[in-house]
């Protein structure tokens, strides 16, 4: 560097700065240390998690090495940077990820070894960061780890809640029930607190205009929060760019309000003090519905306003003219959570920077870009215009002037066409009026994208039909989703991932980059003991899945079977009720056959985990639903050898990583047009499961990618949708007619067969009434779908290849190709090399 050391003997700073500790000695030295030092510990009686701290604090160490040089890389060379803006990041654990990509797994491995310790029991004691409900905050975490891995200059921002995903607990009744889910307990060596890094937001008060010929306002009063930030390390696999993932904690101005204190009034005091430490509390349990809660609208502008002060921080530090922000800085909108960002940036451009309106917009119109994630009518974020105009008077102001704008323009283009200016209003009439977030973050973005193909086109021609018209087609766009095959290859099934170096005679820190390498592996289908090795692996995951169930919930699970997963959320659209009534489908049939008969059958297990929002009443009657089915179906002695069925409470990241390399067969069946892309469906085919599914989101391009023939697809494509429920409510057909499998099946759970017969009628009730995701009309095909699997699977030899095709065809799904296509034909940034 350039740089003057700023004080002292350059050579004495230069000879103590350390490096990566890269061998087993400075390794177990640095553990020692931390023992004896961070964590004042004797070791004669340092415990598994004694250890992981210990060793945790010394990757940390290593990690914070990289991602200094990184920070200083980009301070001088100043790149244009983008920012990833997400209410959640689901990150899991991150020691073994973290020793993956520095490539230093075996060095610990080895040194905790000789230190008397296992790296998997050191590696088990670590618990998962769970800032987030599902696909959405996961995608965010594989992007980041994409990112770091590609050496793009990109920094995620998210709030730091106290407590993440709640923890799930099953009742004996099968009920959910929901603990807290106190992540921060025992330290997280993982963050580094910049308790010098903090911002003041501002909500309540009064905004009022300036009335002197320019757009500025003055918002004054209310209350003022402190965002105080933690900074996470994000490390590139197999390079030094070490990335950055700001999380802000809320916490009040002054300890708290000392007049109301002296006046007697402790409560008052205190109150306050309580409040702004409420703000990061708490992630929000719900996906796919919007609650209108005070408390979340305030998350989410504590949030936006600190990482905009800290990005136009950053900026003006480069001392650049305002105007060339959008070419130092692309923030990418995770959904429209973040979208109060647009209004926040304009007010600091007019209020505090003085722009006029034309050229603020400007900025912010090249500055945006906007993730769209589901089309669900219920999952589409609006805000009370009462709520807004109480908590963030100036907002609400801008909201209105950006509206007045547009329809003049719409008007303009459409003249007359009142029905027109209605439906492409930010504001919803009503009582009361609502906010309409998509609408905003689509017309302040440079570029809207959806997750699949099949779901941008839904964007384009649904809820934004009126903006395509309006804006061109050419601002609307697809990034199909990806995940990292770090975590969910190299690190979750590390056998099949040291086959495939093996067989491939390339490094893995060379096809984990370049994911399309995978398709060398076609030709093995055809080399028998290629096959004998691959088939050895699922086997020997399917009975680490088998130990974890039996040391955790003491459940012994017959690993001769087939294995089949569902995993993600519960919620209708998803449609774990057709799974479980297909498997009570199957038990009747078993229970009907002759032992002869069941002689033919292959034992299949069920797995399902998942959780339902606190306050999705059905979805929860599903996962009871499950566990009673599962009470029964396991009890009975003349099914349980072909039939067994497990709900795994609690589902998480870590969860996940055991489940998926154990899949032979997952399941993605959702009603046609409803799931955006999903993304477990990548991460089982890239460990070798085949999948069953509909003709729904990622699901396409998944089978375009293997081939149809390597896919199990059932079900009405996203066209008929519409149709069917216009049937079902103008004419409908009983289900006695419509489906008789399925009434039989119905009638089972209604007439007592798996306990409290009344408790299911209103999850029944949605099905026989309406049934809105058409249970209904893909029930028949559903079920010929999975005998379709078990034939299939009687026939090893054709399974295992079609295994291997699978695998080998994933390439397309790695977050690395997903993550270029935002730098390249989004973002505008380039790779910066650290070295
Ligand atoms: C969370 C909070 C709210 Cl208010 C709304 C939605 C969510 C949420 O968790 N959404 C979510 O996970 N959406 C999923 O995003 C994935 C990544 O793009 C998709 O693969 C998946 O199809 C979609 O449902």
């Amino acid at each position: 560097g350039k740089e003057k050391w700023p004080r002292g003997e350059e050579k004495v700073w230069k000879d103590c700065m350390r490096d990566v500790d890269t061998d087993v000695s400075s390794i177990t030295k640095s553990f020692v240390n931390h023992v004896q030092t961070s964590l004042a510990r004797q070791p004669y009686n340092l415990d598994n998690l004694g250890a992981y701290q210990a060793a945790a604090l010394s990757v940390r160490d290593n990690l914070l090495v990289n991602w200094n040089e990184t920070a200083l890389q980009y301070t001088r060379k100043a790149p244009k940077r983008a920012y990833y803006l997400s209410l959640e990041f689901l990150m899991g654990r991150t020691l073994d990820n973290a020793l993956l990509n520095l490539g230093l797994k075996d060095q610990y491995a080895e040194g905790v070894k000789k230190l008397g310790f296992t790296m998997e029991d050191v590696l088990d004691q670590e618990r998962d960061a769970a800032l987030g409900n599902g696909g959405l905050g996961r995608l965010a975490a594989c992007y980041l780890d994409s990112s770091a891995s590609q050496e793009l200059p990109v920094w995620g921002y998210g709030l730091r809640y106290k407590y993440g995903i709640f923890q799930q607990l099953i009742s004996p009744a099968g009920e959910q029930l929901e603990a807290p889910d106190p992540w921060l307990d025992n330290q997280n060596p993982w963050e580094l607190p910049r308790l010098d890094v903090s911002y003041e937001v501002r909500f309540y008060g009064h905004a009022e205009r300036m009335n002197d010929g320019t757009p500025r306002a003055m918002w004054t009063g209310g209350q003022e929060v402190l965002a105080v930030a933690y900074d996470v390390m994000i490390p590139g696999c197999y390079t030094k760019t070490t990335n950055n993932l700001r999380l802000w904690e809320s916490k009040p101005k002054r300890g708290f309000d000392l007049n109301s204190f002296n006046a007697g009034n402790y409560e008052a005091a205190v109150e306050a003090s309580n409040s702004a430490a409420a703000i990061t509390s708490v992630l929000y349990p719900n996906d796919h519905t919007s609650f209108g809660k005070e408390l979340r609208l305030k998350q989410q502008y504590f949030w936006t306003a600190a990482s905009l002060a800290d990005i136009l921080r950053r900026f003006k530090n480069i001392g650049k003219s305002i105007t060339e922000f959008p070419d130092y800085v692309a923030i990418q909108l995770n959904d429209t959570h973040p979208t109060l960002a647009i209004p926040e940036l304009m007010r600091i451009l007019i209020d505090e920077e003085d722009l006029d309106w034309a050229t603020a917009w400007k900025i912010v119109t090249n500055t945006f870009f906007y993730t769209n994630h589901t089309v669900l009518p219920e999952a589409l974020e609006k805000w009370p215009v009462p709520l807004l105009e109480h908590l963030l008077p100036r907002h609400l102001q801008i909201i209105y002037d950006i509206n007045l704008l547009f329809l003049q323009s719409v008007e303009k283009k459409y003249p007359g066409d009142r029905d027109r200016l209605a439906r492409m209003s930010l504001i919803e009439e009503g009582f009361p009026k609502q906010v309409r977030m998509a609408y905003l973050a689509c017309i302040g973005s440079r570029k809207v994208n959806g997750v699949a193909e099949l779901h941008s086109e839904l964007v384009k021609t649904t809820i934004l039909k009126d903006f395509v018209e309006f804006e061109g087609v050419s601002k609307f766009g697809n990034v199909t989703n990806g995940i990292t095959p770090r975590r969910w290859l190299d690190q979750c099934n590390p056998e099949l991932s040291a086959l495939i170096s093996r067989t491939l005679k390339v490094d893995k820190a060379v096809w984990l980059k370049e994911l399309t390498l995978l398709e060398k592996l076609l030709p093995l289908t055809e080399d028998a003991a290629f096959r004998t090795e691959w088939a050895g692996i699922k086997q020997r995951n399917k009975e680490r899945l088998a130990h974890h169930v039996q040391t955790t919930l003491g459940l012994t699970i017959n690993t001769n079977a087939m294995f089949d997963v569902q995993i993600k959320r519960l919620h209708e659209y998803k449609r774990q009720t057709l799974n479980i009534l297909g498997v009570i489908h199957r038990y009747l049939t078993l229970k009907n056959m002759s032992a002869e008969e069941k002689k033919k059958v292959n034992p299949r297990v069920v797995f399902f985990a998942g959780k339902a929002a606190p306050a999705y009443y059905i979805a929860k009657l599903t996962i009871r639903l499950i566990v009673n089915v599962a009470r029964i179906i396991n009890a009975d002695p003349d099914t349980k050898d072909l039939l067994s069925l497990y709900f795994l409470p609690d589902y998480s990241v870590s969860l996940a990583e055991v489940l998926i390399p154990a899949s032979d067969i997952s399941q993605h069946i959702s009603t046609a047009g409803t799931e955006a892309s999903g993304t477990s469906n990548m991460k089982f085919c890239l460990n070798g499961g085949l999948l069953l599914g509909t003709v729904d989101g990622a699901n396409i391009e998944i089978a375009e990618e293997v081939g149809e023939s390597n896919v199990f697809f059932f079900g009405h494509l996203t066209p008929a949708v519409e149709d069917l429920r216009y049937q079902h409510t103008y004419h409908p057909v009983p289900i006695e007619e419509k489906c008789p499998a399925l009434a039989n099946v119905l009638n089972q759970v209604s007439g007592g067969l798996f306990g409290d017969a009344h408790v299911y009628e209103p999850l029944l009730n949605t099905i026989r009434q309406g049934d809105y995701y058409l249970l209904s009309d893909d029930f028949d095909s559903y079920i010929a779908a999975l005998a379709m699997v078990d034939e299939a699977y009687l026939d090893q030899t054709e399974w295992v290849k079609k295994s291997i095709r699978t695998t080998a065809k994933m390439g397309k799904f790695s977050s690395d190709r997903a993550i270029n296509e935002y730098a390249e034909s989004y973002w505008n940034i380039e790779a910066q090399r650290v070295v």
